[in-house]
């Protein structure tokens, strides 16, 4: 019993630990295939403001479809050397799927990542650069539970259904994906040294591991 009272105290604390930072801001940054493009993601009052930002590489020359370009928040992150099918389908834990096409004026037809579909595509230009759009999203979320969160995801840009780019979405700072299902990590205290804080998130682990075979 007193075993178990440790192991919960301990297990709280670190859940506490872990949602004591609000996450406010993401970006991706886009530079592949001489494509460069910036999404940024900023929580405000009525949901999430896009930013949508292509400085190079989305021509009219290169783009194969009339309708453009179109663009979406992938479940995964990239893979090694750049690799844009390891992120796997659109983020959509509503489980909206893509039989029919999302109408922006029924969000409840559009997969939440799909944001070409909510906002339009990205019409290619004669020089590749399309000044900065924004938009105010209301399904996206820094803090959903597992599925729902944008921790851990990307963006990918298509040409004509081929996945041309692609970028992790950098929340506060955190690159790395967390496991799937799992919570954000806590944003690390300034200065405070990564190695360390490895080793005392192993070590949590395994005493907590401990506190439970006791059990
Ligand atoms: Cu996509």
């Amino acid at each position: 019993m007193l075993f178990k009272s440790i192991a919960t105290v301990v297990a709280l604390a670190g859940l506490a630990a872990a949602q004591s930072k609000e996450l406010t801001h993401g970006k991706a940054e886009v530079n592949m295939n001489d494509i460069e493009a910036t999404f940024t993601f900023d929580k405000v009052d009525g949901g999430m403001s896009i930013g949508v930002t292509i400085a190079k590489g989305l021509t009219s020359a290169i783009q194969v479809l009339p309708t453009g370009f179109d663009y979406h928040v992938h479940v995964n992150p990239v893979g090694p050397n750049n690799n844009c099918t390891a992120t796997g389908l659109h983020l959509d834990p509503a489980k909206v799927g893509v039989a029919k096409p999302c109408d922006p004026t029924d969000l409840t037809t559009c997969q939440t990542g799909d944001l070409a579909g909510k906002y339009g595509n990205l019409m290619g230009t004669a020089d590749g650069a399309i000044p900065k759009a924004t938009y105010l999203d209301t399904q996206l979320t820094f803090t959903g539970e597992g599925e729902e969160s944008m921790v851990g995801r990307s963006i990918v840009i298509h040409n004509n259904g081929t996945r041309i780019a692609c970028a992790n979405i950098d929340i506060d700072g955190q690159d790395a994906p967390t496991p799937s299902g799992g919570k954000p990590e806590p944003t690390k205290p300034a200065g405070e040294n990564s190695a360390a804080k490895l080793v005392g998130s192993v070590a949590l682990t395994g005493f907590v591991a401990m506190m439970m075979m006791a059990l």
